[in-house]
């Protein structure tokens, strides 16, 4: 088994991305298999709840208010049409649902009640929900815990240095401040970030550097190729190569080795093969369905040829850790233990117990008191 460390430095997880590209996925791929199964990769649906008219000025997003781009806005989603995806996302083999809005930071309105309810539906359809919904404070995330969130998904894009020249409206402590929230309520942590926006490799390592010394490290590492958007500042930024994609997955991989690591948007520019040395070097996850947010995914169906040329299956869900529980359900547990206890029958029982726990101490007092 490889070592879990939390005390990576930059020249540690620079040396290994900048290592021959063979022996990287050959290093990337053992530690892959020392800590999950390889024919294994787990399958997640996005649905945007909320889509457009963001505040933020993120570069690369086409949500984003002030960037002209041809998506269409909409409300909040409705309970019934959220569960609706979420049941055909489940009968397709996903395992996990990660609910996306465009919003800055969850605000204590009715839509932020909404969405609880939306995250106990998913919950009580045996999947995984995940929430990306902007900054958290802590009330929230307790919140979130309580209707039966499972992870939060709250990327650091970029290098502390780069992320500067994406985004101006909110800071890398900010974004580490949601992160720290959602582990205090002991919610799995999904983090990770962009490739392909011009940063330098040394902004990769330095991103993956961040996430490596988390503590836990993230659960979830999601991996996203740059899909430039007409409209964005990054409009005209090339997709990135799949060497780079594959050098970056391999290296998460080793850093961080029994998290998952996603293979995340800008698949549409993938080849099969390209996607299968993904896998090869450490990928265990993927979005599945023909949309991400508001840009194109491959086809549902070419992901399970794919899944079927690889002998891949998907991962059920809680395999990483139990289905959590609603506020309602530890409470439903609460009251019928206090209902048991309190039938005529038990009374007996616990005076008995009582009175048998009171003839205890008396003994060993005196048995003390003769020493
Ligand atoms: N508004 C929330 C937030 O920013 O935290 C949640 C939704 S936001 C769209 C989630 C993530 O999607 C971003 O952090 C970013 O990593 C990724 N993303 C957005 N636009 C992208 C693009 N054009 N290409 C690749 N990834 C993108
Ligand atoms: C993540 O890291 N990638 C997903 C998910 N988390 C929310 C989003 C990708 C969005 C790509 C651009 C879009 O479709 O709007
Ligand atoms: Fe808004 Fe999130 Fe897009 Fe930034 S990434 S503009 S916060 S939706």
């Amino acid at each position: 088994m490889s070592e879990i460390k939390y005390d990576w430095t930059k020249e540690e997880i620079k040396a290994i991305y900048d290592k021959p590209f063979m022996e990287l996925i050959y290093e990337a791929a053992t530690v892959h298999r020392e800590n999950h199964n390889p024919n294994e990769v787990q399958v997640s649906s996005l649905i945007s709840i909320k889509t457009g008219g963001c505040s933020e000025d993120c570069g690369y997003c086409p949500q984003a208010a002030r960037y002209h781009t041809d998506i269409d806005k909409n409300d909040l989603m409705s309970l019934e049409e959220v569960t609706q995806m979420a049941e055909n996302a489940k009968a397709g083999g996903a395992s996990r649902v990660c609910l996306g809005a465009a919003w800055r930071n969850v605000k204590n309105d009715t839509d932020f009640d909404n969405v609880l309810e939306m995250v106990k539906g998913v919950n009580s359809m045996n999947m995984e929900v995940c929430c990306t919904l902007g900054m958290l404070s802590q009330d929230q995330a307790r919140r979130l815990k309580e209707a039966g969130i499972y992870a939060y998904n709250h990327n650091l894009d970029s290098s502390e240095e780069f992320y500067k020249e994406i985004i101006s409206t909110r800071g890398y402590d900010d974004r580490l401040r949601t992160i720290e929230h959602a582990q205090n309520e002991g919610i799995h942590v999904c983090s990770g970030g962009i490739i392909g926006m011009g940063e330098s490799d040394d902004d990769r390592v330095g991103m993956l550097y961040t996430l490596s010394r988390l503590n836990p490290h993230p659960s979830s590492v999601p991996i996203n190729g740059l899909v430039p958007v007409p409209g964005t500042p990054l409009e005209e930024q090339k997709p990135v190569s799949i060497w780079e994609m594959v050098r970056m997955i391999a290296t998460a991989r080793i850093v961080m080795p029994r998290a998952q690591v996603r293979l995340s948007a800008g698949r549409t520019y993938m080849t099969q093969e390209g996607q299968a040395m993904c896998f090869m070097a450490g990928a265990n996850s993927i979005f599945a369905g023909d949309k991400l947010l508001t840009t194109p995914n491959p086809e549902y169906n070419e992901d399970m040829e794919l899944f079927d040329l690889l002998n891949i299956t998907p991962k059920k869900a809680y395999v990483d850790g139990a289905q959590p529980q609603t506020k309602e359900s530890y409470k439903e547990v609460r009251e019928t233990e206090q209902a048991k206890w309190s039938r005529p029958e038990h009374k007996i029982e616990a005076n008995e117990l009582k009175k048998a726990e009171a003839k205890e101490v008396r003994k060993v007092t005196r048995v003390d008191s003769l020493n």
